[in-house]
C-alpha cells in the first residue's frame, strides 16, 4: 500500500495549483458577485488539456487516469469551486460517458471537441420533480423511427446556456419503468430546444445553471447512447464517476479554507500572540487537518478502485458523503478562525463555505449516497 503520490502525479498537482493561482485567482471574488462565467479561464483549461483530462489521446484528451484528475479538480477547487465544477461536468459527466457507451460516430463528432474543450457539455437528468428520484422522467422522447421527438424541462443544469452538447435523459416507453428512458444527445440551437433563465445561487455563482425546455425537438436515431432503454443505466454509471470528482471538489474548497485559515491563523495577533498560539484555534486546525487527511484518503481510494477495474459505487458514494461534509465543517470553522473578516468577502473563505453547500447536494445529495452505500454494504 503506497499512501504517497509519485514525482510524475506531483508535477500535474503543481500545473494546476500554478494555473489556479495565476489564471483563477484574480477576479475570482467578483466573477462570483457578478456571476460571470470564467470564459477566459475555460478556454485556456481547454488549451491545457484538463477538459479532456482521461479521454484517450486519440479523440483528443490527455489520456490520464482518475488519480490525477482528482489531483488537478482538488487544485482547482482550492482556488475557485466554480471553475472546477465546469471542468468536473465536461470531464466525468459528458466526456467519459461518451467515450464509455458512445458510438464512433458519436465519439469523432461529439467527444473530439468537448475533449479540446473547444465544445463545452452538459448532463441533463434532474427535473423540476425528479432530482433524487431519478427514475421519475417526465421528459418524454417518442420514437418516430428514425428519430425521437423530445419534450420536457430540465433543471439546475451546470454550463446550461455556456454548453453546446447536453446529454438528456428521456422516457421513451413508460410502461416499462426505469427500463423505458434513454439517453439522448442533443445540440444547442436544435429547433424547440430553449435554454430557460440563470440560476441566482447561493455558490458556485460563476458557474451558468440553467432549466432547458424542449418544445417536439427532433433527434435524430444516431444520437442515443447505447441500447433502447439504456438511458438510466447510463445515467447511474455516469454519475457514479461523476460523484469522484465531485468529491475532489469538496476536497479541494475543504483544503483551501484550511490553507487560508491556517496561515491567518498565524499573522493574526489577539491577547498578545498570534492566534494560532491559542489552543482554542490549534484544536480547530488540528481538527481540519485530520478531516481533510481523511477525505483525501477515500477520495484517492475511490479514483483508485475506478481505476484499478474494481466495483467504486460504493467507493465514490462515500469519498462524496465525507468529504462533502468535511468542506462543509471545514469553511465555516475558517470563517470563524476568520472572525469579522472572515464575514467579509476580500478574505475568500466566505465564499468557499457558500461554494461547499452545494457539494452535499448535487450528483446525488448526501441522503442518496447514504442509500447508495447501504444497498451497496448489504447487498448479498
Ligand atoms: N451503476 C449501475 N447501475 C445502477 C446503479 C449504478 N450506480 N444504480 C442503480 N443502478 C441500476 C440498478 O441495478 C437497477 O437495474 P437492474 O434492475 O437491472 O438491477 C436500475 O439501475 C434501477 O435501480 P434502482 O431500482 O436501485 O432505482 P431506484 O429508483 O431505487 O433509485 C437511486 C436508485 C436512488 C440510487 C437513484 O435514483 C439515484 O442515484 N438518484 C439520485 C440521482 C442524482 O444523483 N440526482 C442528481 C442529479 S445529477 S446533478
Amino acid at each position: 500500500m503506497d499512501f504517497q503520490i509519485n514525482e510524475e502525479q506531483k508535477m500535474i498537482q503543481q500545473a494546476a495549483r500554478d494555473f489556479a493561482q495565476i489564471e483563477l485567482f484574480p477576479g475570482v471574488i467578483e466573477r462570483d458577485e457578478q456571476q460571470a462565467f470564467p470564459e477566459e479561464q475555460v478556454k485556456k483549461m481547454g488549451e491545457l488539456g484538463f477538459l479532456g483530462m482521461m479521454v484517450d489521446p486519440k479523440y483528443g484528451g490527455r489520456g490520464l487516469d482518475t488519480l490525477r484528475y482528482v489531483l488537478m479538480m482538488e487544485e482547482l477547487s482550492k482556488v475557485d469551486a466554480s471553475s472546477s465544477v465546469i471542468v468536473s461536468v465536461n470531464n466525468s459527466l459528458v466526456c467519459w460517458g461518451l467515450e464509455t457507451f458512445g458510438t464512433e460516430a458519436q465519439k469523432e463528432k461529439y467527444l473530439r471537441p468537448l475533449a479540446s474543450g473547444a465544445k463545452i457539455g452538459a448532463f441533463c437528468l434532474s427535473e423540476p420533480e425528479a432530482g433524487s428520484d431519478a427514475t421519475s422522467q417526465k421528459t418524454t422522447a417518442i420514437d418516430k423511427g428514425d428519430h425521437y421527438i423530445l419534450n420536457g424541462t430540465k433543471n439546475w443544469i451546470t454550463n446550461g446556456n455556456s454548453a453546446s452538447v447536453y446529454l438528456v435523459i428521456a422516457q421513451t416507453h413508460p410502461e416499462k419503468g426505469y427500463k423505458g428512458i434513454n439517453a439522448l444527445i442533443v445540440e444547442k440551437g436544435m429547433p424547440g430546444f430553449e435554454i430557460g433563465p440563470k440560476e441566482n445561487k447561493l455558490g458556485i455563482r460563476g458557474s451558468d445553471t440553467h432549466s432547458l425546455i424542449f418544445n417536439d425537438v427532433k433527434i435524430p436515431k444516431e444520437n442515443r447512447i447505447g441500447e433502447d432503454g439504456f438511458g438510466f443505466k447510463f445515467a447511474m454509471k455516469t454519475l457514479t464517476g461523476g460523484r469522484i470528482g465531485i468529491a475532489a471538489q469538496a476536497l479541494g474548497i475543504a483544503a483551501g479554507a484550511y490553507e487560508m485559515a491556517k496561515e491567518y491563523a498565524q499573522q493574526r495577533k489577539a491577547f498578545g500572540t498570534e492566534i494560532a498560539n491559542h489552543q482554542a484555534i490549534r484544536f480547530k486546525l488540528v481538527d481540519m487537518h485530520t478531516q481533510i487527511e481523511a477525505a483525501r484518503l477515500l477520495v484517492y481510494k475511490a479514483a483508485k478502485d475506478k481505476d484499478e477495474g474494481k466495483n467504486y459505487v460504493a467507493s465514490s458514494a462515500m469519498a462524496k458523503l465525507f468529504a462533502s461534509q468535511v468542506a462543509m465543517d471545514t469553511t465555516i470553522e475558517a470563517v470563524q478562525i476568520f472572525g469579522g473578516n472572515g464575514f467579509v468577502k476580500e478574505y475568500h473563505v466566505e465564499r468557499l463555505m457558500r461554494d461547499a453547500k452545494i457539494t452535499q447536494i448535487y450528483e446525488g445529495t448526501s441522503e442518496i449516497q447514504k442509500m447508495v452505500i447501504s444497498r451497496e454494504i448489504l447487498r448479498k
